[in-house]
């Protein structure tokens, strides 16, 4: 497996990061989940404009401009011969003293990792997963906005110690004023008598490149979409639940906090988005082979 850090493609066991590097002392740093689908990276320039905004919003100088931060990720992958697969991009502070200032860090450190991707297993998206609501509530804006992927998840690691704990693969964080905000690692939608809803980017989440994905596809196919503050109550009383995410995709929910959802079994609109964002993942996003040949 070859890595690319910081400049030079390297063999994994060479990958290693600086122990000064503010991005292990303080989680200082920016980073994406990618995936590549048959040839393609899915919502390339979209991954790649939530990071230079979550890097601007921490003041951290990416030293690439977008273009040649896609020529990274395509290359890493063109090093490890792959079509389908799971990208990691990260951005650091880069290494500086052991105080916090990040004065004291003169350059960003940039590296990019694929790998082949495990996925959920497809009993899950079939029958649909059960999970519950936690009591660790989502970072609030004016503390940690949660709409920068931050390379600090401890936020999120609490709930989802707390799923763990309660032997559920996922978890709905609600935001500080009780409202639904998003699960640990995934955006949460809702369908009620044939509205599409998904909680404001003001509710304190992630804004999701899968979760505005669905939204446009949805659009497209005359779905109404709402983005609504709303509550427990909502989820439990739905018609339909489903989380999306990079890794999840599309997943149905047919249990929350044990509460039934629905018929008990994934929804028809679900399923009909679940179906469409497939067909979105052929097409869509630079190919990573464009001469052919992988
Ligand atoms: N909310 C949060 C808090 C996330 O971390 C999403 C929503 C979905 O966003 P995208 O852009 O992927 O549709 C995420 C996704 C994991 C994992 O292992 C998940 C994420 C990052 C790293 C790992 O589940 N982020």
């Amino acid at each position: 497996m070859i890595v690319y850090l910081n400049g030079k493609y390297v063999p994994k066991e060479e990958a290693v990061v600086s122990v000064f590097d503010h991005g292990l002392l303080y989680g200082d740093g920016v980073f994406e989940g990618i995936r590549a689908y048959h040839g393609r990276v899915f919502k390339l320039g979209e991954h790649l404009d939530r990071l230079h905004d979550g890097a601007r919003a921490l003041r951290l100088e990416i030293p690439y401009s977008k273009e040649e931060m896609q020529d990274i990720v395509l290359e890493t992958l063109r090093r490890n011969n792959l079509q389908d697969a799971y990208i990691r991009l990260v951005i650091t502070r880069g290494p500086g003293d052991l105080g916090l200032d990040p004065l004291k860090c003169p350059k960003a450190f940039v590296f990019c990792i694929t790998a082949s991707i495990v996925l959920y297993p497809d009993e899950l998206y079939e029958k649909g997963m059960s999970i519950i609501s936690v009591s660790t509530r989502r970072n609030i804006p004016t503390a940690c906005i949660p709409r920068v992927k931050s390379l600090n998840y401890l936020n999120n690691i609490y709930a989802k110690m707390e799923a763990n704990l309660a032997g559920m693969p996922e978890a709905i964080m609600l935001n500080n004023e009780g409202y639904v905000a998003e699960a640990t690692g995934d955006n949460i939608f809702i369908v009620k008598n044939g509205v599409l809803i998904t909680p404001p980017s003001y509710a304190g989440i992630l804004e999701g490149i899968t979760r505005n994905g669905v939204m446009d596809i949805a659009r497209e196919k005359g779905i109404p979409v709402e983005e609504k503050l709303f509550t427990m109550f909502d989820v439990y009383t739905a018609d339909e639940v489903f989380l999306t995410g990079t890794a999840a995709e599309v997943i149905p929910c047919i249990n929350v906090d044990g509460r039934i959802i629905g018929s008990g079994r994934p929804g028809d609109m679900t399923r009909e988005l679940i179906v469409a964002f497939k067909e979105l993942t052929k097409i869509d996003g630079p190919l990573i082979y464009p001469g052919g040949s992988a």
